[in-house]
């Protein structure tokens, strides 16, 4: 752990703190979450303009809401795909890939499934619950990283005709094997913690924030407004992503 400068206090919203953290090129561990890609256009999942909004999140992103009605969890997949199509990654995922090089090491863990994160540079991405893109059969072990192209309405297996289902993580079910281990790692050595754009309600992925701050890292939430997670965070900085993020640059 690093050994912070004195008189550096941590009041709450505090860009100066930070900065004066990443002089000592620390070690960073970084969860984001829908609200990092809202200023792409990504809409998020439990804003005004969420997408649970007219469906509940067990209809669409659960294997009894797939199972029931597979045609219609495949439309509205469908559709974030074609929205993600010519979806540009914004100054926020940008400017991570910036504090990459000022960190002596970094880890980027994400809920999100739209790879933006990768788009814009980022080396070495933890996909908490995987991505929209790849996509795997439900009856046999056939499987293909589909980026950006269009699927059937109804999209079987090749091999076996059976369903494909998309490669994320439904509720209910597990994370993919081994990475919340890998993230915990990250988190529990990291100087720094950052958490962007997330609501923290969804586990467990929002469990990192109170992981890094009882393994004593410095924790900074960057979210437009506050989350259960606010209660862990030594600072908290209230606007957009995409704004915050490069000042601290
Ligand atoms: C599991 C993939 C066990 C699909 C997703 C009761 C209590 C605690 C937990 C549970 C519970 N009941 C059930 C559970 C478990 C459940 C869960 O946590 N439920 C919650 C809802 C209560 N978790 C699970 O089921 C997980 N699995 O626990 O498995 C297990 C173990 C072993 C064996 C078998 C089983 C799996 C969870 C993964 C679900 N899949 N997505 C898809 O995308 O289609 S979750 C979905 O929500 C997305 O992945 C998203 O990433 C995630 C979290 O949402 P956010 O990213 O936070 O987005 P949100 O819209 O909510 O918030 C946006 C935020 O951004 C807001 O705060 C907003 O203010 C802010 N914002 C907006 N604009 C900006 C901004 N901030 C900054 N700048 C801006 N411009
Ligand atoms: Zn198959």
């Amino acid at each position: 752990m690093l050994k912070y400068p004195e008189g550096v206090l941590f009041m709450k919203d505090s860009i100066d703190d930070i900065k004066a953290i990443l002089a000592l090129r620390p070690k960073i561990a970084v969860l984001t979450g829908a609200g990092i890609s809202a200023e792409s256009g990504v809409p998020t999942f439990r804003g005004s303009d969420g997408y649970w909004k007219g469906k509940s999140a067990e209809d669409l992103a659960s294997m009894q809401g797939f199972s029931q009605d597979p045609h219609g969890v495949w439309e509205w997949y469908n559709l974030r795909r074609q929205k993600l199509k010519d979806i540009k990654p914004n100054p926020g995922h940008d400017a991570l890939v910036r504090l990459e090089e000022l960190a002596s090491s970094f880890t980027l863990v994400t809920q999100n499934v739209d790879r933006l994160h990768q788009q814009a540079g980022s080396g070495q991405v933890l996909e908490l619950h995987g991505s929209i893109w790849p996509v795997r059969c439900m009856d046999c072990d056939y499987q293909e990283d589909r980026f950006q192209v269009d699927l059937p309405a109804e999209p079987r297996c090749p091999d076996c005709k059976g369903w494909l289902r998309p490669g994320v993580v439904w509720f209910g079910e597990a994370l993919p094997f081994g990475i919340m281990e890998k993230a915990d790692h990250a988190v529990r050595m990291a100087d720094l913690f950052f958490i962007i754009g997330t609501s923290a309600v969804v586990w467990p992925a929002a469990g990192l924030a109170w992981t890094a701050r009882e393994a004593g890292a410095k924790v900074v939430e960057i979210n437009l407004e506050e989350t259960p997670a606010t209660e862990v965070a030594h600072i908290s900085l209230l606007g957009k992503s995409g704004e915050i993020l490069p000042q601290l640059l």
